[in-house]
């Protein structure tokens, strides 16, 4: 019989959304179990932070392995299953695709998330989430012995990370980086039809959501508009089109009323989505 998958997740979260996406392209069938990360902030949970040592999502339980870190996940599923291969044969191929995928994981999104959303949900982040996150963490902390040195670095990433967002020199500086970044992919876009290749990959499994969250924040005209980076702008069209995006679930914006109150329900009453965690 083969292992079951389960997927620990947040529906916001672009990082869960890069494994959904992964799963989707590979049509993996798994089970997604609900972790809230911003309300009860179930991410850390003992029990949570055993499967995964920094408290975030997402993780993946395929049988008996762990696997975390969006990067190593989706690499895993394309390894693990079967399906269409999303990594190129060619060596030197393989290597510009993993460059590509370390790109985006330096681009510093949850900073840029927090210190850039704008309207109720930018304050919440931003002016409540943030102490709630510290208190719950020294809180866990104080009661876990064994976990302790965990929750004291998860307060210390806390530390740095508020830092950043109450700066607006950094993230002005995170805003002007992803501009240049963004001139590599679309000069990359004139030699390639994807990424890494001409056919699509895990780089662009992972581009994909980044795009989408650059969207959510409302950066989508300024920084890839038509007559900036055409072939960007082209480019997540072309990702956008692919059923997986669908099947995905990639948030672009804030979703339908209906899910948004069944994951309002869910994370003030830790229950009503079906797959809530554990
Ligand atoms: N490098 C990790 C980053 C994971 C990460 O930062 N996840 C965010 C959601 S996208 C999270 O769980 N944030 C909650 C927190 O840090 O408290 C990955 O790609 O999986």
């Amino acid at each position: 019989m083969a292992a079951v998958v389960t997927l620990y997740a947040f529906p916001a979260s672009h990082c869960s959304q890069k494994v959904r996406l992964a799963l989707a392209e590979k049509q993996v069938p798994y089970t997604n179990r609900f972790v809230d990360i911003e309300m009860r902030l179930q991410n850390f949970d003992p029990w949570y932070m055993r499967l995964n040592p920094k408290g975030v999502v997402p993780t993946l339980i395929h049988g008996d392995r762990v696997v975390t870190d969006s990067a190593h996940i989706i690499r895993y599923i394309d390894e693990a299953f079967e399906g269409p291969s999303l990594a190129p044969e060619d060596p030197i191929e393989r290597q510009s695709m993993r460059r590509w995928i370390d790109e985006q994981d330096r681009l510093r999104i949850r900073e840029l998330t927090f210190g850039t959303m704008k309207g109720v949900l930018g304050f919440a982040l931003r002016k409540i989430s943030m102490p709630r996150r510290k208190a719950k963490l020294q809180r866990l902390g104080d009661t876990n012995a064994d976990l302790a040195e965990l929750y004291e670095a998860k307060i210390e990433d806390l530390g740095r990370w508020r830092a950043s967002i109450a700066s607006e020199a950094e993230v002005a500086e995170i805003h002007r980086k992803l501009e240049d970044v963004l001139g590599n992919v679309d000069e990359q876009l004139g030699k390639t039809r994807y990424l890494a290749c001409d056919s699509y990959s895990l780089a662009d499994v992972a581009w994909t959501c980044i795009f989408a969250r650059l969207t959510m924040l409302g950066l989508s005209a300024s920084l890839w508009g038509k007559a900036r980076f055409p072939l960007v702008n082209a480019y997540y069209e072309d990702l956008r089109a692919r059923p997986s995006f669908t099947a995905a679930e990639i948030w672009e914006g804030p979703p339908s009323w209906s899910k948004r109150r069944a994951l309002l329900k869910a994370m003030v009453t830790g229950s009503g989505l079906s797959q809530v965690a554990p």
